[in-house]
């Protein structure tokens, strides 16, 4: 099947001081999935409590009977355990390093003491503004300190947080206040990216003038770069004046372990994106417990995660885990390469990051410039290294190995989801052997398994559909507002047990190798795009009839969007109208979701039924008319042969 992976084993000087040795992965593994509440209540120990739980672990995936409840009599609050906790002990040490996008402005220690501080007044504020525990409050920021005091603000009170993306537009933002009728949002007047300015006031101006908007009662807004922008009274107020003056200390919310801390949106194979939800204590729990584990956290460690607070990646090991863990935190504003393609490299020197976790996306692209933008920085504080987003190719994971950690560092490929709160499947580099492009094996507690498309579960070597078969502390609780969606989306196809929507191969050594989403979801740069996003925002414009979306190989992004538009009857297509439609797309849904072909489709593969027969545009996308496979079903076969004729005549 596939030719014998490259072993990297263990470093033993790694092993020697590890927090997980080799002969410690086996042993709790087993006591993990043997006796989850002994060793879960053991990990719960880590977090400080109002009151300490007793009932450990209460779950079940029979439909009948479904529940995922953890620490469910505990009681705690998350901005005390990211903050409080720590001041008595590492109150002057750095919690946040910010980095700017200019290079040239000194970079920010925020200590504990003053995070705490900035939190507090925020909460504060946000208590005089009406908001208390449970309203739902929307953060749309760059990625400067405010960002993590925002969400740290909304645990304090007790209120939910939602943060969206900076790259998302009007329509984006809109349609994820509205589904959890956000009270109030906190944005700034501009983000700066690569020395691009990003209009996020007037984006959430333009959100709050489309329908469904009208929860929002109050705007937030941060004066980041200074620009001049609309301030629409009473409605918006400067962030300045309203936390000026506020005390800073803030009485926490107490609250149960099961109480929401945030929702994410997250695109599904179907419909708009799904509202995550996240709860308190087995969330937090999860997310510091694998931060310290997974890369293996020392207290004078430098650390380093790239990925925005508008995704999971952010949440969990940006802001709650590294803070749980006391941890220093670099925040970077800016992009990889500007103003050169040694900006990694030299913002790792500046602050001697000692553990650097990014997308392979980033790493593909930072491999295309070559060796010397690298090599001429020094990168010796360096000691771990991490990947998380995407498969990551093993000719990029070599780079990264050789050329960015000099063959010192080990590299984490962790796998996991928004839904899943927390890191699944990764190495542990004191103990497990790595081998490129494989995610290796399951983190404490977790039980993958491989089914083929009728359930049926393959054991060994193997090659199917990755679900899991137990419940871990960070998973999510439900889809905001829609529980039966969440049930219907990841428990029923394979009763029993929580369908990821991955494919995976498992191989001798019984090492996972993801090989990507198996539905209808794009993972294009490591962001996941609903293929029925795209459509639905094709079909909007007046001159589209209908439009099909596929994901196909991309050389940077992993994978990229390719477009198959019908025009209505009377339109004719051209470059311009093109140009259009993808423009289009870029403004209802946002640049990540801008498609990277558009092919015209006179007519579309379907079945007699009526249903698009996306295995066959997926082929056509790739160039590989050759293998269409049985298209016997189709109710016009002359349509294909259209498609592949245009397509190969490109
Ligand atoms: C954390 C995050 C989840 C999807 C997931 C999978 C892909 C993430 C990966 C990986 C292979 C890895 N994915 N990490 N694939 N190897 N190490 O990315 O969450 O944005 O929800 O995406 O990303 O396909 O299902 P999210």
């Amino acid at each position: 099947m596939n030719a014998p992976a490259t072993v990297y084993p263990v470093a033993e000087d790694f092993a020697a001081q590890a927090r997980v040795a080799r002969a410690d992965y086996e042993r709790l593994y087993a006591e993990s999935v043997q006796q989850p509440e002994a060793f879960w209540g053991r990990v719960a120990e880590r977090l400080d409590w109002y009151r300490k739980p007793t009932r450990i672990k209460n779950v079940s995936y029979q439909l009948e009977d479904f529940r995922i409840r953890w620490y469910e009599d505990g009681e705690l609050n998350a901005s005390v355990n990211c903050l409080d906790r720590h001041l008595a002990t590492r109150g002057d040490k750095t919690a946040l390093l910010f980095e700017h996008d200019d290079p040239a402005l000194p970079a920010e220690h925020v200590t504990y003491r003053e995070l705490h501080a900035r939190v507090c007044r925020l909460a504060n504020a946000l208590r005089a503004l009406g908001v208390r525990k449970g309203d739902r409050i929307t953060i749309y920021l760059p990625m400067i300190p405010e960002a993590v005091v925002a969400m740290l603000a909304c645990a304090r009170v007790g209120a939910i947080h939602s943060v969206v993306f900076g790259g998302f537009a009007p329509n984006s933002i809109a349609d994820r206040v509205a589904d959890c009728a956000s009270k109030l949002i906190i944005t700034a007047d501009e983000g700066l990216r690569g020395g691009k300015k990003i209009p996020l006031k007037a984006n959430v101006d333009a959100a709050l003038k489309l329908p469904g908007t009208n929860s929002v009662e109050t705007v937030l807004v941060v004066r980041h770069t200074g620009a001049a922008v609309d301030m629409q009274m009473p409605r918006d107020r400067w962030y300045e004046a309203v936390v000026e003056g506020q005390p800073d200390t803030c009485e926490p919310e107490r609250m149960n372990a099961e109480d929401p801390l945030f929702i994410l949106y997250t695109s599904g194979s179907t419909g708009k994106p799904k509202g995550v939800l996240h709860t308190t204590g087995g969330y937090l729990v999860y997310a510091s417990y694998t931060h310290e584990t997974v890369f293996d956290l020392r207290e004078d460690d430098v650390y380093w995660c790239t990925a925005d607070v508008g995704w999971v990646t952010g949440h969990s090991y940006i802001v709650y885990g590294p803070l749980v863990n006391g941890a220093t935190a670099l925040v970077f504003e800016g992009v990889p390469n500007y103003p050169n393609m040694s900006r990694f490299w030299e913002v790792i020197d500046r602050h001697q990051v000692t553990i650097f976790y990014t997308a392979p996306t980033a790493i593909r692209a930072l491999m295309r410039e070559g060796d010397e933008p690298v090599t001429r920085t020094s990168r010796r504080s360096l000691r771990l290294l991490g990947t998380v987003g995407e498969p990551i190719n093993p000719e990029a994971w070599r780079w990264y190995y050789d050329v960015v950690g000099d063959a010192r560092c080990p590299i984490v490929d962790t796998w996991w989801q928004t839904e899943t709160g927390g890191i699944l499947i990764t190495p542990l580099a004191g103990a497990i052997d790595l081998k490129p492009g494989s995610a290796t094996k399951p983190f404490f507690g977790v039980q993958p398994a491989l089914v083929d498309a009728n359930g049926a579960a393959l054991e060994g070597a193997a090659e199917g559909n990755l679900v899991l078969l137990d419940s871990w502390p960070g998973q999510m609780r439900t889809v905001y507002g829609d529980h039966n969606r969440f049930i219907e989306t990841y428990f029923k196809t394979y009763p029993g047990s929580y369908f990821t929507g991955d494919g995976c191969r498992r191989d001798a050594d019984g090492y996972y190798w993801i090989t990507g989403r198996v539905d209808d979801v794009i993972n294009v740069s490591g962001h996941r795009i609903g293929t029925a996003e795209v459509e639905s925002a094709l079909v909007l414009h007046p001159k589209v009839a209908e439009a099909a979306v596929v994901g196909f190989p991309h050389d940077l992004k992993g994978q990229g969007i390719y477009a198959y538009v019908t025009l209505i009857a009377g339109e004719s297509p051209s470059e311009e109208l093109r140009k259009e439609l993808v423009a289009w797309v870029r403004k209802e849904i946002g640049p990540i979701a801008t498609p990277d072909h558009l092919q015209w489709a006179p007519g579309l593969p379907k079945t007699r039924s009526g249903k698009i027969m996306r295995r066959i545009l997926r082929k056509i996308a790739e160039n590989a008319p050759d293998q269409l496979g049985d298209t016997s079903t189709l109710a016009d076969p002359s349509v294909v042969e259209n498609l592949v004729n245009e397509r190969l005549g490109k």
